[in-house]
């Protein structure tokens, strides 16, 4: 066949009626900031993988360690940066596939504080600076420790290992794991756990039921997402974007800006705010987030085609976000051809509309009498012509909508 159908959905264990009052600020919220920090943006290279993959020696990664400043890394600042972007949430790499913790664990040396110049703790001051503006406080976390000598997947290859034969290795493995987990979580208490690289064992493996329990029990109203074998509250589609409406109640797109999630210098594919507002806006239509990468530098200064892609999404935002914030899912496809939310109470639909359209917008099988018709950010109603309405049936009628180009907003209006 011709045609991407959407991305393999992980099977939901939890029962979505049991948590959908947790799940209302992430249900309203619409926008988080993903953050990869970590020694990888030294010299700009792949997060993990490129020691996996062999593109750098391990000890050349390691290497980075060396050079880790983080001597611009200013929380106050980019905690105020995601404000002014608009989004309520943001997820922080605590430790990636490599290992090194951004936070002065106690469980092995491999952190920030302990083994590079940075001597600090990464997490605790953003955390802060964050929900002193009312802003969640997400902890993604990697399952996978390619640095640890009891992960399976251990870099040098000789001391790979079958959990089935050598139980004794993983479960000391886990409880090094676990033990990192209870820090974040007592240190910190994350409002979303963001895990990654569940792929490498199963559930049982992971025992991923019972990290559930534990975070839980820290926390009940903590999030998790998707990535813990299907034990996690919502789904985390990558990169594709979903072609139909996902499984999970709740789901979140996560994307890098560029083509990478840390700061890579020789990437300059960055994507226009029109590319990164019609994908934020697709989502929300069909009932998700968007979780939009930034990578600071190994400084921890932001790049500034990032902070300026924020800037420019906080001011769409400004102006535009009535019609996402708050929102549901929009009206089916089929009844206009783009993006569109509803108001929670349906007494209003919300329309995306690029820029520079300039024929009428088409909008099929609207039952409701219409009230006005309006563009956000300017009071003026739009005129509008309702066809081949017949007046003694149910035919609704088609509703076309011209809209001026003076009231069109530069990237997306929303009417
Ligand atoms: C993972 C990481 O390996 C990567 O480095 C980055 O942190 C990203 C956010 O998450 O990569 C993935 C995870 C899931 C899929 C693909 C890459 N997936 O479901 O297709």
């Amino acid at each position: 066949t011709m045609l991407y159908t959407g991305y393999a959905q992980a099977q939901h264990r939890v029962n979505p009626d049991e948590i959908k009052e947790k799940m209302q600020w992430f249900a309203n919220g619409k926008l988080g900031i993903f953050i990869h920090y970590g020694i990888y943006s030294v010299k700009g290279i792949d997060e993990s993988w490129s020691f996996h993959n062999k593109k750098i020696s391990y000890p050349d990664y390691m290497n980075q360690l060396k050079g880790f400043t983080a001597n611009q890394y200013k929380p106050d600042e980019l905690a105020e940066l995601i404000k002014e972007s608009g989004a309520r949430y943001a997820v922080m790499t605590t430790k990636h596939h490599d290992g090194v913790a951004l936070w002065n664990s106690k469980y092995g040396s491999l952190n920030v504080v302990k083994k590079t110049p940075a001597k600090k703790d990464l997490l605790k001051p953003l955390y802060d600076a964050l929900r002193a503006r009312g802003i969640k406080a997400g902890a993604y976390f990697s399952l996978i420790d390619w640095s640890h000598a009891d992960y399976p997947g251990f870099l040098k290859d000789s001391s790979r290992y079958k959990v089935d034969a050598q139980p004794a290795k993983w479960a000391k493995y886990l409880t090094f794991m676990n033990g990192q987990l209870d820090e974040l979580a007592k240190q910190y208490n994350p409002d979303l756990w963001w895990f990654d690289g569940d792929w490498e064992h199963s559930a049982d493996e992971w025992k991923a039921s019972a990290i559930r329990q534990k975070l839980l029990s820290y926390n009940p109203n903590a999030i998790i997402n998707g990535r813990l074998q299907g034990f996690g509250d919502y789904d985390t589609p990558e990169q594709n974007f979903p072609v139909s409406r996902p499984n999970y109640k709740w789901w979140e797109l996560c994307m890098t800006i560029n083509d990478n999630w840390g700061y890579q210098p020789q990437d300059t594919n960055f994507k226009t705010p029109y590319e990164i507002i019609s994908i934020f806006t697709d989502a929300v239509s069909y009932g998700g987030n968007l979780l939009l990468d930034i990578g600071p530098k190994g400084d921890g200064s932001i790049p500034s085609q990032e902070v300026n892609m924020l800037k420019e999404l906080g001011a769409w935002n400004k102006k535009n976000g009535e019609g996402v914030f708050n929102t549901v899912a929009g009206m089916p496809q089929g009844h206009y051809y783009g993006a569109s939310t509803l108001s929670k109470d349906s007494t209003t639909v919300y329309l995306f509309v690029p820029a520079k359209t300039s024929a009428p917008v088409l909008v099929k099988g609207l039952k409701n009498s219409i009230k006005k018709i309006t563009v956000l950010g300017s009071e003026t109603p739009l005129n509008y012509k309702i066809v081949g309405k017949i007046s003694w049936s149910a035919v609704p009628g088609l509703l076309y909508i011209p809209i001026p180009e003076s009231q069109q907003d530069k990237y997306m209006s929303v009417i």
